[in-house]
């Protein structure tokens, strides 16, 4: 769900971010594995934050995810890594693009 119509499902949105909990209940266990391995073996749709079962932060959901999930759980493999995704920290459609900024740049540079 989208509330706030800005891209980003509201389980992901900044604050309530937290790599791995797919299910968005606020904690890491078996049932986020699940739901990851339910998603690359049975095809089944990522409820919750879909961008939480990059458990591994590489940019894609395979299947390192749900073992890096699991090793962190039951192996001690130590936290998952705590950055946000790109697609959360990226500004707001409000700010103009880079693009222009630069091209602004270049403009007044050529002045005399
Ligand atoms: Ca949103
Ligand atoms: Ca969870
Ligand atoms: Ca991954």
């Amino acid at each position: 769900m989208d509330r706030n119509s800005n891209g980003i499902p509201d389980d992901c949105e900044q604050g309530t971010f937290r790599r791995g909990d797919v299910v968005v209940d606020g904690a890491l266990d078996l049932s986020d594995a699940i739901q990851i391995l339910g998603f690359l073996v049975l095809g089944n749709r990522l409820e919750g934050c879909p961008d939480a079962a990059d458990a591994d932060d590489d940019g894609q959901v395979g299947i390192t995810d749900p073992l890096r999930l699991l090793r962190s759980l039951f192996l001690g493999d130590g936290p998952l890594p705590r950055r946000m995704p790109a697609a959360l920290t990226r500004p707001t459609i409000t700010s103009p693009p880079a693009t222009s900024r630069a091209a602004e740049i270049t403009k007044a540079r050529r002045r005399p």
